[in-house]
């Protein structure tokens, strides 16, 4: 299945980080792996002084389940020194957001696809729309679409 990842962070060498992803994804079989650029993006919904983020998106085509895909996000991020329990306000050395698997729905307790947020927010849309405007999301709105549609709130 293809999917869309978006990558974050905003402590220490995020950018060494994101290659790490990359090059364990493609060790685990990933295929057709492309990435954004590495967008600076000012903090949302974080505490006064948090510093900027960098943001990229990635995609590839994955064989495995998503939940393994998951599971195996999660495991770079502990690598990276992130806090297994960890509040979305704080800084963070690395979040891998599974935001699109396919035009699928997955909602079970582990798992929420797509991610509930990615729509409102700029710093997933905009990387995301540069590699991969045609992926859709369940409803059939494509990213592109979704990403004109956050630019026009925004404005
Ligand atoms: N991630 C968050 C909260 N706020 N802001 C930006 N700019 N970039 C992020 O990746 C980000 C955020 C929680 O995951
Ligand atoms: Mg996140
Ligand atoms: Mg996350």
């Amino acid at each position: 299945m293809k999917f869309a990842l978006s990558l974050g962070g905003n402590i220490g060498d995020v950018e060494k980080r994101f290659d790490m992803v990359e090059k364990t994804l493609a060790d685990a079989g990933v295929t057709e792996l492309r990435r954004s650029c590495v967008y600076v993006t000012a903090p949302v919904g974080c505490v006064p002084g948090t510093p900027d983020f960098k943001n990229q998106a990635l995609t590839g085509e994955c064989k495995n389940s998503p939940e393994e895909l998951f599971a195996l996000l999660q495991s770079l991020e502990r690598l990276s020194g992130r806090p297994a329990v960890h509040s979305s306000r704080e800084s963070r050395t690395l979040d891998c957001d599974l935001i699109l698997w396919g035009d699928e729905v997955i909602d079970t307790p582990l798992l929420t696809v797509p991610h509930p947020r990615a729509r409102q927010r700029q710093f997933v849309l905009e990387p995301l729309n540069e590699i991969a405007p045609e992926m859709m999301f369940p409803d059939g709105t494509t990213v592109a679409q979704a990403w004109a549609l956050l630019q026009k709130d925004l404005a």
